[in-house]
């Protein structure tokens, strides 16, 4: 048989963008396997579990290969097949006569990174509705809360490279399951071990990552801020701080007197975490160099979450981890990656400025928005019937019979089962797309690896196809994929200088230029950052700590006293997977603490409802008085509702309620009930 290996790029929205060989049988264009590039510094030649399994998805029976119109009432699964012309004009057609009569911002885009491709993510389409003069979507969901802590604190969106971490002394894991949502980490947290580091993991429950650390250190749910202040407080108090560097820190004064206010006995209580365990953690992190943090996503979606990070990352300025190769903190490195999005985007295209929506709040957006109301919704990338909160509110929105669905999708998810127009996607392994990483410092290129099966088109192709069709004639909508990659690039910016499409065709992955070697990149090493006055902010008084409203110290008054962490499952990407059987039983159960089941007369296996006043679903209760402490639910996501027997899944349980900043999604902050049903 003769084997092609092709390179690609694992698009699904993972820190780690793991470089793929794919092996293809040239005579028939199909694959065989998928590895890991073994040239690439970061994916060392291995992939997660759920992606070395992708080619069952991308060769799926069930896989969406033509356009489809509904035929019966909305959500009934009732649909024909029609060609892609009838499905563009109609498209066209009713978009443009919802624009004449109500205005376009009554038309909104909802997307996420089903795709973390960027011209399939955030090019075509955002041309397309910049032109339109649609609504705009404010994409919280997900990592808001966090970067906009730090574009608070460094005005950077940079961290510490995966591969320092293998010269680090201390490692803490803050809400981050590193071998679960990142392990592509792991070997260099590995190698650092070996070498006499210590794991330290500070996350409610007991996860994979936490049952292989030196330390677990187990806290209630969204009280972060009070324990980084209480570690400030203790460094400040032994003056354990490094006195030179802090001349690098822009609110240093009120930055103390916040700490000040939170002594370890106070945070004791509000944390759950032991005193002696509190102030050891201070002096370990303040006296060992270099240390690094790796925060993740999973403590920003709190209501105090953006602060909460805003604090951890100071407590990297307060000790000078910054000045260390293997040192500082990492949340996200995206930040390197400056693209010319402007050019990219099209936001000039816009004829005003106009109305931005909170993809969060898609449950008000649907049901009650108004000035205008949302009369169509064109979803790609994104499956916010399953994802998005408040579940019960977003189905009503989307059943309305008066709002146009547009759907692109690889499979009948909840969503497109509500569509009224089903548009077949490719997968990331049939179209070509540049990839950055929020794990590492890599650009990649990848070109379609397979043929588009049936008649599955692009995101990029279909809205250059509603462009024409609805008239927009501008030359951008005329642009190939490789002219929007080479305007991508073109910024400008020092990191991206010297990558060009040819380099990215030749070499596949680039390091960017960050004029360091691989493993040097210290950017705050003397301060610089790039804030108005070159210094941290800590956020000083802001961090003033309040615990969540849906919590056990919470100010939300109620029956409810179980808080709900609907975490991310092992073996899928949020609702991505979600149909694979194996999947589906994992991300059927709900993990409970054994006393916190007695007193409801709950036996493990048992068919239990969880439930608030914004909806219920029943799951199988697993009892575990190791992986929660008393008190926490943990649900492991996303279940695919309509695979369950009242087409509901956890977000139902889920408030739109917003973080402190950046006014992202507080999935893991919510207050919940069970009983046996
Ligand atoms: N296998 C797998 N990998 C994924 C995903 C997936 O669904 N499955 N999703 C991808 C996406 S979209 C993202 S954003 C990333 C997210 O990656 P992570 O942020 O690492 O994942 P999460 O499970 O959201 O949260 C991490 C940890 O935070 C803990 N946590 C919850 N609340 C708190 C809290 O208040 N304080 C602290 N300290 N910890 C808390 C959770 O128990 C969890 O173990 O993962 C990506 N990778
Ligand atoms: N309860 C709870 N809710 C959560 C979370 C949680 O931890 N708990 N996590 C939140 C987070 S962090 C995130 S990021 C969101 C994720 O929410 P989403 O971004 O909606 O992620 P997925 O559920 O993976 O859905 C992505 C969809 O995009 C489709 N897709 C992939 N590639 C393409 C493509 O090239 N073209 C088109 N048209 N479609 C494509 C996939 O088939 C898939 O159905 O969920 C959020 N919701
Ligand atoms: S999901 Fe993450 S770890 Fe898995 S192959 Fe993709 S990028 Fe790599
Ligand atoms: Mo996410």
């Amino acid at each position: 048989m003769p084997i092609e290996t092709i390179h690609s790029v694992c698009a699904l929205d993972c820190p780690d963008a793991c470089s793929l060989l794919v092996q293809v049988d040239t005579s028939t264009s199909r694959a065989s396997k998928l590895r890991g590039n073994p040239d690439h510094p970061v994916t060392r030649g291995f992939l997660c579990g759920k992606v070395a399994r992708y080619l069952e998805r991308e060769y799926h029976p069930d896989r969406l290969l033509y356009p489809l119109l509904r035929t019966g009432p909305k959500g009934s699964g009732q649909f024909r097949r029609i060609s892609w012309p009838e499905a563009i004009s109609r498209i066209a057609g009713r978009l443009g006569a919802i624009a004449a009569t109500s205005g376009a911002e009554s038309i909104l885009p909802y997307s996420y990174a089903g795709t973390m491709g960027l011209l399939n993510g955030a090019g075509m389409d955002r041309r397309f509705f910049h032109r339109l003069g649609a609504s705009r979507l404010d994409r919280t969901i997900c990592a808001s809360a966090g970067g906009a802590a730090l574009t608070a604190s460094m005005n950077a969106r940079l961290g510490t490279e995966p591969e320092q971490f293998s010269q680090s002394r201390l490692i803490l894991a803050w809400g981050a399951n590193v071998l679960t949502t990142n392990v592509h980490l792991w070997p260099f947290l590995v190698e650092a071990r070996r070498q006499g580091a210590r794991l330290i993991v500070i996350d409610p429950i007991r996860t994979r990552t936490a049952s292989l650390a030196d330390q677990h250190i187990p806290l209630h749910p969204g009280s972060d801020l009070a324990l980084a202040l209480a570690l400030a407080h203790v460094i400040f108090r032994d003056g354990l701080e490094d006195h030179d560097y802090c001349r690098h820190i822009h609110d240093l004064d009120e930055y103390r007197e916040t700490s000040a206010a939170m002594p370890p006995s106070r945070a004791a209580a509000l944390t759950g975490v032991p005193e002696a365990v509190i102030e050891d953690l201070a002096r370990s992190y303040a006296t060992t160099r270099p240390a690094v943090i790796r925060v993740n996503y999973g403590v920003q979606r709190s209501d105090r979450g953006g602060r909460a990070v805003q604090a951890i990352a100071s407590l990297a300025a307060l000790t000078g981890q910054f000045r260390h190769i293997g040192g500082g903190i990492q949340l996200s490195t995206s930040g390197g990656f400056a693209f010319d999005r402007a050019a990219l985007e099209r936001p000039d295209l816009q004829p005003h400025p106009t109305r931005l929506v909170n993809m969060t709040e898609l449950g008000h957006a649907l049901t009650a928005l108004d000035g205008p109301p949302v009369q169509a919704l064109v979803n790609y990338n994104s499956n916010p019937a399953a994802v998005a909160p408040d579940q019960t509110l977003v189905h009503r929105g989307l059943a309305r019979e008066d709002l146009f669905t547009v759907v692109l999708e690889h499979f009948m998810t909840d969503t497109a089962l509500r569509a009224d127009i089903i548009l077949p996607a490719t997968t990331f392994l049939e179209h070509t797309d540049l990839y950055y990483a929020y794990g590492h410092y890599y650009l990649q290129l990848a070109r379609p690896a397979l043929p588009a099966p049936g008649e599955t088109k692009s995101n990029v192709e279909i809205f250059r196809l509603l462009a024409a069709a609805l008239g927009f004639h501008d030359s951008c909508f005329a642009d190939s994929e490789d002219d929007m990659i080479r305007q991508a690039l073109d910024s400008g910016s020092p990191y991206l200088a010297g990558i060009t499409l040819e380099r990215l065709d030749a070499e596949h992955f680039v390091r960017l230029n960050l004029g360091a070697p691989r493993g040097e990149f210290l950017p705050f090493r003397d301060g610089a950052f790039p804030t108005e006055h070159g210094r941290f902010v800590t956020g000083g008084r802001a961090l003033a700590y309040t615990p969540p409203v849906e919590s056990r110290f919470g100010a939300a008054k109620g029956p409810y006293k179980l808080e709900l962490i609907s975490w991310k499952n092992h073996d899928s990407m949020n609702s991505t997977f979600g149909n694979r059987t194996d999947v589906d039983a994992d991300t059927a159960i709900a993990i409970l603490h054994p006393e916190d089941a007695a007193a409801r007369s709950i036996a493990g296996q048992a068919r239990i409802r969880l439930f608030n006043d914004r909806g219920s679903f029943t799951a199988t209760a697993r009892l575990d008085a190791a992986h929660v402490q008393p008190g926490v639910v943990c649900v492991p996501s996303l279940r695919w509702p309509l695979l369950s027997a009242e087409g509901k899944g956890v977000n139902v349980l889920t408030s739109q309620r917003l973080t402190d900043l950046g006014e992202g999604a507080t999935f893991y902050s919510c207050l919940i009930e069970v009983e046996p049903c």
